[in-house]
């Protein structure tokens, strides 16, 4: 889908590779109509239909300073907000088209006072604008049609004149960048199947001249890879990748995102909830390869968070608060875990993380003889360390088979 390559840049990674979690948002007018922030697409939904939800999009309970709140509690340092989103409506008062919030019953900026709020709890801020619009005239896939390759498409689109949207489009950008201060990530995105779109969206956009803008507006700011050109940060998307992802055989800078429940957008009857004990299992696995977890939340149209996602949330705040140094300021580790099992270290700190908990021991392959002292992180009690002497392994009945250098650790019977 991208082109992988490094690319020369100024981006801030330091604060990024150490906090390591962050909230993304996805808000805008389909969170009236509760199924997926793709509904108008999905469902072939007209422009004239799809009106209603902008017509109506009043979200009275908007609070961004609890958003940032619960945001901070669960141990989040940035947040990513969608300003726009495929469906082309902005969250923020856009001098370029009248398809905003401020025209819409709520009728002020949602942007402002929620970079205001997530500030002032210390997370970072980053925005998250599509670079397909369905709404835009002059864009060539609108909420009916995705892009086709054939003649008779091609035909069919001859008078859209995507210059106009290319000009709408860094518009639109600069606004974001020079409007709301220092903004930390930039989260172009784009998605559709790349025997379409591959090599052309680049064009579409002018990819390299609204890089080149971003980074002159805001030299700091970490882009990811979605404009067809590659990027600072590699962003998979609802799976976690099994090593370390490269760019040119380099590990890269990269962050998983992931849904609570399989959609971005709210979505009111999914029952598809993603257990915390799995969040957190994907927080750490990440972790264990050198990554950042962007875990996304879908606020309802009248602005708040589901309570499904508030406990999720609470639930990753509780296990941030006891085990928050084993992924804050960690990386990937060059040992090897035993099965179920993730290396995340910071310097000579090496955490072991168990994802099933094994009866009583568990053998670690080549620590023997250089771990200095060994705790649950959660009540920092003692875990005893019994090294294996590859000469007695014939007599030792309990631990036999084992190869030589492994450190075992006797936990406790049940998990504390
Ligand atoms: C995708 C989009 O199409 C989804 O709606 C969502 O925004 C996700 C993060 O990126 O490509």
């Amino acid at each position: 889908m991208t082109q992988e390559m490094q690319r020369p840049t100024t981006a801030d990674t330091g604060w990024f590779t150490r906090d390591r979690f962050g909230l993304f948002i996805h808000w805008g007018i389909y969170s009236l109509a509760a199924r997926h922030e793709w509904v108008k697409q999905r469902e072939r939904i007209t422009d004239e239909d799809y009106q209603r939800y902008f017509d109506h999009f009043y979200p009275d309970l908007y609070d961004p300073k609890e958003w940032a709140r619960e945001a901070k509690k669960a141990g989040m340092k940035y947040f990513v907000i969608t300003t726009k989103h495929h469906d082309g409506f902005c969250l923020w008062d856009s001098d370029l088209t009248d398809y905003k919030v401020t025209n819409t019953p709520w009728g002020e900026d949602l942007i402002a006072p929620m970079v205001e709020a997530f500030r002032a709890e210390g997370l970072k801020v980053g925005f998250y604008h599509s670079l397909i619009d369905w709404h835009h005239p002059e864009f060539p896939v609108d909420g009916l049609h995705s892009r086709r390759d054939d003649e008779e498409y091609i035909e069919a689109n001859r008078h859209r004149d995507v210059a106009r949207y290319r000009e709408y489009l860094h518009g639109q950008t600069r606004e974001l960048l020079t409007r709301f201060g220092k903004i930390d990530v930039m989260w172009f995105d784009f998605s559709y199947p790349d025997r379409v779109w591959g090599g052309k969206g680049k064009d579409d956009w002018g990819s390299e001249e609204l890089l080149a803008m971003v980074r002159e507006l805001q030299p700091g700011i970490i882009v990811n890879d979605r404009l067809e050109i590659g990027g600072d940060l590699k962003t998979p998307e609802q799976y976690q990748p099994v090593a370390w992802p490269e760019v040119d055989g380099e590990p890269a800078l990269w962050e998983a995102c992931q849904t609570l429940d399989g959609s971005w957008g709210y979505d009111r009857d999914n029952l598809d909830w993603k257990p915390t004990s799995m969040l957190v299992r994907m927080l750490v696995d990440t972790v264990s390869k050198g990554g950042n977890l962007l875990l996304n939340v879908g606020p309802t149209g009248r602005g708040e968070f589901d309570p499904q996602a508030v406990e999720r949330l609470r639930g990753m705040g509780e296990w941030m608060r006891l085990h928050g140094r084993s992924v804050r300021g960690c990386t990937a580790s060059d040992f090897i875990p035993p099965p179920d099992c993730r290396y995340t270290q910071n310097g000579d700190r090496l955490y072991l993380h168990l994802f099933g908990w094994p009866f009583k021991h568990v053998h670690l392959e080549g620590l023997a003889g250089r771990v200095e002292y060994a705790q649950l992180l959660g009540d920092a009690s003692e875990v005893k360390m019994l090294v294996v002497d590859p000469d007695q392994r014939a007599q030792n009945t309990t631990m036999g088979g084992l190869p030589s250098g492994t450190l075992t650790l006797e936990l406790p019977v049940q998990k504390p």
